[in-house]
């Protein structure tokens, strides 16, 4: 091949994830050496015949049928925004992984391409799993992601655009010289995977892949002059104890101050680093602040973040094998998630389609230099119809306003939330660090002073079900002024039994001062994706209401605490559906 292709000098990559464990050989067309999803052989390759309407999205990312899993190799390229994710061509259960491919000039409306990656050759015939794209200097685009070799191990491959002047990259070709990494001395080839991003520096272009050696997760760190010959660093970049296999590392620069993104190689004063990862024994992810040495090959997290199990988490819910990418077009940097189901396998089945991505989000450093804030995307505002406004409106204690007018299942909500005094407030049992056990001991009906306050989403008609999103402030101890628990309690969401339905929830890090608290949530019938106090604490619920479906939904805001709570301003409006997924031509 051209080596000319992979020169190196300045510019963005694009990663993928991977994001399962499974390799090949358990009898059926795929069977499991470690998986995390489980096998179902005899769904695997059941083709949906009908495909059921009723919690489909109206505006999140999903393909027309069958199951998706992560987001693979988000890029802006040639004026298209590209998103690949792992999918199964085949049926709505795990198995049968391709890397499909859509486009999209905004984000929100997707035309669907041929999958890009499918196992064809030796270094990937038992897989094609994440994996993340880099576009080298020269506007050349290369995806890196984790192939299943014969011998079941897990190596990592490029591919490159079969035709340049394709404007939608519709064919990747997967050169000869693959793979090109292997899983070197001391690296588990069952436990090797998801390449990130390269980020080019001091001629060298640097890559992690995600790992484990027993229970410590590790990020290895690759580095090559021309993109195609990597070398293992003497150390991992980082690594913890105790966290099990990191799946989907993700490692990028941050301002230190402004929202605006980075190209995945700017270094320097101004910069922090964010390493995320996602954790395949607990299937969530968390991430840590810090600085990147790269002289070290060292990555230090400040003293502020938790390197660990209990670490700052993009959102607290259904959300995992996430990856960002920098956007050159908007100078921002922007957060890809998969949201999976929670219902059982057999009705992923009926239904004939598993897994959306949540809302791309932009992505950037708080102020306040410990956590990152994200936000929906701006475009997302472009799909907003009616419009429900409501201001200075009081809520004592058990009531409820209903927000008429709009399409309750399908909408966004923005809301500003005031409090006279937090006097009366509860006090926090600093022994209470797990949000979700404290929300699921304090859900929306038990009575506070300062909250439980917020909204209901997806209520049906007589609040059988109901699918609350909400704040309860506590006074803190010594430093710490207060403590603000924020949950999205799936417990009352649906009739139905057998479905998995978690009270997530997370602590917000946010100044009371003013007396204010906002909440924005979004409302696609099966999902309520919130952002609590402006981006800093995120959580996506999926839920499968029985009877608060399409216009028998309502929407509600609430207060069953003693402090009255005042509505500052609320908007609400009616999402209409963007273009998702069609085939292009
Ligand atoms: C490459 O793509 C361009 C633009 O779509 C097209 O005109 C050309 O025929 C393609 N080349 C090949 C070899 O397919
Ligand atoms: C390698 O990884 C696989 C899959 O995670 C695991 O089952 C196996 O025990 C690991 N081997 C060693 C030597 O750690
Ligand atoms: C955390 O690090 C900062 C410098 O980065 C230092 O000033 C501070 O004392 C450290 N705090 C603790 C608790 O170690
Ligand atoms: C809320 O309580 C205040 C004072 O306790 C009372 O004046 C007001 O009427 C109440 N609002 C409603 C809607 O009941
Ligand atoms: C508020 O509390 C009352 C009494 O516990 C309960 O009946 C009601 O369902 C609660 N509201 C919400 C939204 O949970
Ligand atoms: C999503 O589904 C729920 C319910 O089945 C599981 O408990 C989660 O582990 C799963 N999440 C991921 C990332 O697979």
């Amino acid at each position: 091949m051209d080596v000319s292709w992979f020169l190196p000098k300045l510019s963005a990559l694009v990663c993928y994830l991977l994001l399962v464990i499974a390799a090949l050989n358990s009898g059926g067309e795929n069977g499991a050496v470690e998986a995390r999803h489980r096998i179902y052989p005899e769904y695997q390759t059941l083709h949906a015949v009908t495909v059921k309407q009723a919690h489909r999205t109206g505006y999140h990312f999903q393909p027309p049928k069958h199951w998706i899993n992560d987001p693979n190799g988000p890029m802006h390229y040639n004026g298209w925004y590209h998103l690949f994710y792992q999918y199964n061509p085949k049926g709505a259960v795990w198995g049968n992984i391709v890397w499909a491919h859509s486009v999209s000039k905004d984000l929100i409306n997707w035309q669907a391409l041929p999958p890009a990656i499918s196992p064809s050759k030796p270094f990937d015939i038992n897989g094609c799993w994440s994996g993340s794209a880099t576009v080298l200097p020269g506007n050349r685009p290369v995806i890196l992601y984790t192939g299943i070799d014969t011998k079941n191990r897990q190596v990592q491959n490029y591919a490159i655009p079969a035709n340049a002047s394709d404007p939608y990259l519709r064919e990747w070709t997967k050169p000869d010289d693959n793979p090109i990494v292997n899983p070197g001395s001391g690296v588990n080839a069952s436990a090797f995977r998801d390449p990130t991003t390269a980020w080019f520096e001091d001629g060298h272009w640097k890559i992690l892949v995600g790992g484990r050696v027993k229970r410590r997760g590790m990020a290895y760190l690759y580095s090559s002059r021309d993109f195609v010959h990597w070398t293992q660093a003497k150390h991992p970049l980082h690594s913890v104890r105790n966290t099990g296999m990191w799946e989907c590392p993700d490692f990028f620069p941050v301002l230190k101050s402004g929202a605006n993104g980075l190209d995945t190689s700017v270094l320097g004063q101004g910069v922090k680093h964010v390493l995320k990862v996602s954790l395949d024994l607990t299937r969530y992810e968390y991430y840590t602040v810090g600085t990147y040495h790269p002289n070290e090959d060292k990555y230090v997290p400040d003293n502020t973040s938790v390197d660990g199990w209990s670490g700052l988490r993009y959102d607290y819910g259904n959300f995992y094998a996430s990856k960002t990418f920098f956007d050159p077009v908007k100078n921002r940097r922007i957060l890809w998630g998969w949201a999976n189901e929670s219902d059982a396998v057999e009705s992923d089945v009926q239904k004939g389609w598993a897994g959306i991505q949540a809302i791309p989000r932009k992505i950037w450093l708080d102020s306040n230099g410990k956590q990152l804030l994200q936000w929906p995307v701006e475009e997302l505002e472009k799909l907003r119809g009616r419009n429900v406004h409501m201001s200075s409106v009081k809520l004592n204690k058990s009531e409820n306003v209903e927000i008429k007018g709009i399409t309750a299942a399908q909408a966004d909500v923005d809301v500003v939330f005031s409090f006279s005094s937090l006097d009366g407030a509860e006090q926090f049992d600093s022994s209470r660090v797990n949000a979700q056990d404290l929300c699921s001991e304090r859900g929306s009906g038990v009575p506070g002073n300062v909250g439980p306050f917020g909204l209901l989403t997806l209520v049906s008609e007589h609040l059988e079900e109901f699918t609350p999103v909400f704040f309860r402030i506590f006074k803190g101890n010594d430093q710490e002024k207060h403590k603000v628990l924020m949950c999205s309690d799936a417990r009352s969401s649906s009739l139905k039994s057998g479905l998995y339905k978690p009270s997530f929830a997370g602590f917000v890090d946010v100044d009371l001062s003013d007396g204010k608290i906002s909440l924005g949530t979004l409302i696609d019938h099966s999902v309520v994706e919130s952002f609590g106090a402006g981006g800093k604490t995120c959580i996506t619920s999926r839920v499968y209401p029985t009877l608060a479906l399409f216009d028998k939904a309502r929407l509600f805001a609430f207060n069953n605490g003693t402090e009255t709570i005042t509505i500052e301003t609320l908007d609400a409006w009616s999402m209409s559906r963007p273009v998702m997924n069609q085939a292009l031509i």
